[in-house]
């Protein structure tokens, strides 16, 4: 493992791994371009954060037939992650620790959850494990991942985005979240 690998984490850190999930990645029902290209990246964090002792988390987009969100309701996505299917499964190479905290969103009928933050209890649960800052990757840079970067900075958490274990749905999007996470404070890791 190179040095790289140390990646800074320390006690008080966690890792927030957000929606490595099959539908994000090519062959998925929403796929993301290159999606699947975090895993690498996020298995050399996850390899780091077992050596740190530092808690995993991962969120799950996971959503009932027909939600709110799927363009059959008005929504803006395609159907995706339903509950249970193997499209709403980690990515089969994420190296996931025995003991990662899941994070389950989207399941509300009535209105769709980007953020692992979003009446999940997990500001609460970070807090009860002593945890100051998170890192965060995983997809969609533009959708969740943003959503869930801002919302930890909203509740006070240092938070450091790693850009190489994120990817957009669009780019250009992608790159306004950049701007924005920024000015929230985020700090933003270019060559991880
Ligand atoms: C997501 C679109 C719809 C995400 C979830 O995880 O970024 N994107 N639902
Ligand atoms: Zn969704």
């Amino acid at each position: 493992m190179s040095t790289r690998n140390e990646h800074g984490l320390k006690t008080g850190d966690a890792l927030l791994v957000v929606d490595v999930q099959n539908d994000f990645c090519p062959g998925g029902a929403l796929a993301i371009e290159e999606g699947d290209e975090v895993v690498p990246v996020l298995n050399h964090w996850l390899a780091a954060a077992a050596k740190a002792d530092i808690p995993v988390f991962a969120s799950r987009d996971w959503h009932p037939a027909g939600h709110i969100s799927f363009e059959s309701r008005g929504g803006p996505w395609p159907p995706h992650c339903l509950q249970d299917s193997e499209g709403a499964r980690f990515h089969p190479e994420l190296q996931l620790p025995e003991d990662v905290i899941k994070v389950t969103k989207g399941v509300r009928f009535d209105q769709d959850q980007y953020s692992a933050f979003d009446q999940t209890g997990l500001a609460d649960e970070l807090a009860a494990r002593d945890v100051s800052r998170v890192w965060v990757g995983g997809l969609a840079l533009d959708v969740c991942v943003q959503a869930t970067a801002r919302e930890a900075r909203s509740h006070g958490f240092e938070v450091m985005l790693i850009e190489s274990a994120t990817r957009p749905v669009s780019a250009a999007d992608g790159e306004a979240a950049i701007r924005r996470l920024r000015e929230k404070g985020v700090e933003v890791l270019a060559d991880e």
